[in-house]
């Protein structure tokens, strides 16, 4: 009889607790699909709002955008208040589980409405000094040019040091000092915003979109892992640049002077032409996309034939309608900075890029274009999955494609090379040219958030925070600034992502995980095979490989439905951030690197 009670009790209690615990989660559900419907509407406003305003800085839309931001934070605001009643920590639905951890983490938007509208105006300050930064023309100062294009082009063509350090001071200046008091307070709200979503600071925040805790130490032990072969790189190339300008330009033991690389951040070198080891008659790329009479939109349209040679999408008519691939000649100002967006409806993508005929911004319309791709590929889950696996997966994309892109093979295929030399000395300058793009990148992202970390946890003020970013830029990447800057300078602002606020480790990390992609993209294409030197990692087009085409197909589709270890071993089998395929990839490189710099007794590392 008193087993039988008991039985009863049970029952009656297992019951209750599953049926209450399946009625918390039904109506949850009811919630998260309601919102979800609701948010793609929403997000349609406000992301016509943003791209009116960035696409022409106006007061007036300055105005809106803000009214509209405003709007859909306070909407997310009470989408998480609704969902935080729920223990749903503890429900069965992982993907529902994944869903609200999302709706619940809410970033800025936690904030009081005051401090929501000044963090906004802050950045919103901050973006259009950058993109209105006009300085004199260096040889006819009654001349304003631009970042984009005059000035980014000054540094990839001229050879005049005086020209480019005239230029980089002009911009460091003009983009920096004027958005220091807004940074400091954008600063305090961003990390008063990560405290009351429960971090200790706005580092933590940012890197909390990595969902490993050891995230921050496996970046720290990548950048040690890629030191040899970028000390190689560097002692090289410094010495080609020492051999080119002399001795009172260029020091041959110290940190590289940043304005002779070829870019205004110094974040990729692009000086090939001084520092290629080999004479070739290879055509200079730009010239012939200038003979073939290239235009932004041919660009774009070869871009999106590399995609659908794959199975990937073709872009939605009105991509080409709505996009803006030119800097607009109508006197308006505009965010030149190139973007991808997706307006969540209606297969509304587009991209603002002032594209310019060059192989730099070739390259940029195909990581552009795989932004739109994940997009695409992942618009049929609800909005809050609608991301990349971790932020590096969404920069990867178009880069991995770009990599089969550049080289010498795929040129020929559409034309741009009459032939292919694929003997040693081709192949060290081809690796060359990409090295110079992609390792001097690994030290420059690393310290551009390590920097802001440093910022945000408070180990430095605004008194003396500039200094630090310099320190830190020649010890991890052995270059310094033309003059001597001060803590009376203020630096940081001067580079679009940190006007912007747009988290930069996520470059870092798609540096690393681009050759992973491209490793396993090779091999299902069979385009790479291990020891033959007809199939490299550096001469592999994975063009017209629907193998590759599906694998990178499966990983996109999955958006960030799942933790982005799972994503990544889809296409590629591995489950962690991983630099030995970039290795593989440079290990020719590094072997001649070594060699060279022993005969040409250049030094290596650089004085403190
Ligand atoms: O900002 C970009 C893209 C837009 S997501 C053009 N990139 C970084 C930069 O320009 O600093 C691509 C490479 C790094
Ligand atoms: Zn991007």
């Amino acid at each position: 009889m008193k087993s039988k009670i008991l039985l009863i009790f049970i029952i009656f209690y297992t019951q209750k607790s599953l049926a209450s615990v399946s009625d918390d989660e039904l109506q949850a559900q009811l919630i998260v699909n309601e919102v979800s419907e609701e948010m793609k509407l929403r997000m349609f406003k406000t992301n016509t709002a943003s791209w009116n305003h960035a696409s022409n800085l106006t007061d007036e839309n300055e105005r809106i955008n803000a009214k509209v931001q405003a709007e859909y934070a306070s909407y997310t605001k009470n989408v998480a208040k609704e969902l935080s009643v729920f223990d749903y920590k503890n429900f069965q639905n992982e993907t529902l589980k994944r869903l609200i951890k999302f709706l619940t983490n809410i970033g800025d938007a936690k904030l009081s409405e005051t401090d929501f509208n000044e963090i906004q105006d802050c950045v919103s300050r901050m973006e259009s000094t950058f993109a209105k930064v006009k300085v004199p023309d260096f040889k006819d100062s009654s001349k304003l040019v631009s970042l984009e294009p005059e000035i980014t082009e000054a540094f990839a063509k001229s050879r005049n040091p005086e020209e480019l350090k005239y230029y980089w001071i002009k911009w460091y200046d003009g983009a920096g000092i004027p958005s220091k008091t807004d940074f400091f307070k954008y600063v305090e709200l961003r990390n008063k915003a990560a405290k009351l979503n429960g971090f200790n600071n706005g580092a933590d925040s940012w890197l909390d979109e990595y969902e490993d805790p050891t995230f921050e130490k496996q970046i720290d032990d990548i950048i040690e892992q890629i030191k040899p072969l970028y000390l190689q790189l560097h002692g090289y190339v410094r010495h080609k640049l020492a051999e080119f300008y002399g001795p009172d330009v260029v020091d041959k033991t110290k940190a590289i002077p940043m304005h002779l690389l070829g870019n205004v951040w110094a974040q990729q070198w692009n000086i090939g032409k001084l520092v290629l080891p080999y004479k070739t008659e290879e055509p200079d790329i730009d010239s012939v996309f200038v003979e073939k009479n290239y235009t932004p939109l041919k660009m774009f349209k070869d871009s999106e034939q590399f995609f659908t040679s794959l199975n990937l999408s073709p872009m939605p008519p009105s991509f080409w309608e709505k996009s803006i691939i030119e800097k607009p000649n109508d006197g308006r100002e505009m965010v030149c900075h190139a973007s991808a967006w997706d307006f969540s409806i209606n297969n509304d993508v587009r991209i603002k890029q002032c594209t310019r005929i060059t192989l730099e911004s070739y390259k940029t319309v195909h990581h552009e274009m795989g932004h739109v791709e994940y997009y695409l590929l992942y618009n049929h889950l609800p909005p809050s999955f609608r991301n990349g696996a971790n932020p590096g997966f969404h920069e990867a994309v178009g880069d991995t494609i770009a990599l089969s892109v550049a080289t010498p093979k795929h040129l020929h295929r559409i034309g741009l090379l009459d032939k292919v030399n694929n003997d040693h000395k081709s192949q060290i300058n081809q690796l060359l040219k990409v090295g110079i793009e992609k390792l001097p990148f690994l030290p420059f992202s690393y310290v551009f958030d390590k920097y802001r970390y440093e910022v945000f946890r408070g180990t430095v003020n605004a008194e003396n925070a500039n200094t630090l970013f310099w320190d830190m830029r020649k010890k991890h990447g052995g270059v310094a600034p033309p003059v001597q800057r001060t803590n009376k300078d203020f630096d940081i602002t001067a580079k679009y992502h940190a006007s912007a606020d747009v988290e930069y480790l996520r470059y870092f990390v798609a540096f690393i995980l681009q050759f992973q992609f491209h490793k396993a993209a090779c091999i299902k294409a069979g385009e790479y095979e291990m020891n033959n030197p007809e199939k490299t990692l550096a001469n592999c087009d994975i063009y017209q490989s629907k193998e590759a085409g599906e694998a990178m197909k499966k990983m996109l589709e999955l958006g960030s439905s799942v933790p982005w270890n799972d994503a990544l071993e889809v296409m590629t089998g591995d489950r962690k951030l991983d630099a030995s395929a970039l290795l593989e990839y440079f290990e020719p490189l590094y072997e001649w690197l070594k060699e060279a710099n022993i005969k040409l007794d250049a030094h290596i590392g650089w004085d403190e």
